[in-house]
């Protein structure tokens, strides 16, 4: 039954011999799976609510830094896969999620790939990302942004294991059958600071040498965690109680959301403070940079610390609850709502109950 009331034509019904026909064509009459297509109303997930903790998991990737050497490797990630959408390894129909570790010494080797990806740090000092040449530093909380077709590889000088969220477009690129990957030689990083301590010092203020000129696409690669908390803490000084405290991250050249398929935001949950999203188009990943709560996706309620991962599917109704009445929460939310937008079928649907 649809959402007319009205019953599509079964395959059941048509002369036998004319699907086998068709089927010989390799042609398919529509009406009978139109509803598998185009549903009413509302998409058919697959995409589950489900939450990765990092108490759980954080063991088994020390144990893969064990078992398997960089060199077995190329990148040591544990892929984060959401129960609903087995066999692909994907946290969400739009973003691959991966826990990703280097050690001490360890290098993870210069490459690049037309699957867009950005580090969202977790644990660890002394480890860099070097992209194109510039050298950005891994401070936990950081955001570091290896666009596509960007050469990119790690590297660890510090001591302790260096851990970080690898968020990647690939579950778009790859059923579009353009996902691949070049493999480099190391390059060679100067020693000069990234461009978030240089040219892109603070927002607002763009090289003067640019004006004029076509804008770059990733002018800025690292998004400094210390500049992104302090800015959200002054944004909720400076908001009404009820105001969203929620920053995204952006090219500064442009304003326009940092990269073209996923996008990144940073939400700063006030001390006690519960928040209601309106349900959008796009599916959601959050990581939970600091403090503790619970949040509520389509029913499904996931209590979460520092350093867990969890995802909704797209149309979803979330929640978050900041756990602690004293100190703020902090989530970095990934969505594709840049490339949502793009093709023109971004919604925000409105509270209605
Ligand atoms: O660090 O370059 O999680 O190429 C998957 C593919 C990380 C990376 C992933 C990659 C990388
Ligand atoms: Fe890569």
């Amino acid at each position: 039954m649809d959402g007319t009331g009205q019953e599509l034509g079964t395959l059941e019904e048509l002369p036998p011999d004319y699907v086998d026909q068709l089927t010989k064509q390799y042609a398919a009459p529509a009406w009978p799976s139109l509803r598998d297509i185009i549903p009413y109303d509302r998409p058919v997930c697959r995409t589950q609510p489900h939450i990765w903790r990092y108490a759980d998991l954080r063991p088994l990737l020390m144990r893969a830094g064990e078992l398997t050497p960089m060199e077995k490797a190329e990148r040591r990630v544990l892929m984060l896969s959401n129960p609903g959408l087995e066999p692909a390894p994907f946290a969400t129909a739009g973003i691959f999620f991966g826990l990703q570790l280097i050690l001490p010494g360890e290098m993870a080797p210069n490459h690049k790939h037309s699957p867009s990806a950005v580090r969202l740090i977790v644990e660890g000092e002394g480890g860099t990302t070097t992209v194109e040449g510039e050298r950005c530093p891994m401070e936990k909380g950081d955001v570091i942004l290896t666009p596509s077709g960007l050469w990119h590889e790690h590297e660890h000088l510090g001591a302790g294991p260096m851990i970080w969220l690898d968020a990647l477009d690939a579950p778009v690129v790859v059923p579009l059958e353009a996902s691949y990957c070049v493999a480099g030689t190391p390059q060679r990083p100067g020693n000069q600071p990234d461009a978030s301590q240089t040219r892109y010092r603070r927002s607002g203020l763009v090289p003067y040498d640019g004006l004029g000129r076509p804008a770059n696409d990733y002018p800025l690669k690292r998004y400094p965690w210390v500049e992104v908390r302090a800015a959200l803490l002054d944004m909720a000084a400076g908001a009404g109680s009820a105001d969203p405290v929620h920053l995204a991250y952006v090219n500064p050249e442009t304003g326009h959301e940092c990269m073209p398929i996923l996008g990144f935001s940073a939400i700063m949950l006030r001390p006690g403070e519960e928040r209601r999203l309106p349900r959008r188009s796009a599916s959601t990943g959050y990581l939970a940079v600091e403090g503790e709560g619970e949040t509520e996706i389509d029913g499904t309620s996931m209590s979460w610390q520092e350093n867990d991962v969890f995802v909704g599917p797209t149309h979803a109704a979330i929640r978050h609850r900041n756990g602690s009445s004293k100190n703020p929460a902090f989530l970095i939310q990934v969505d594709e709502g840049p490339m949502q937008r793009k093709l023109g079928y971004y919604e925000e649907f409105e509270i209605t109950d």
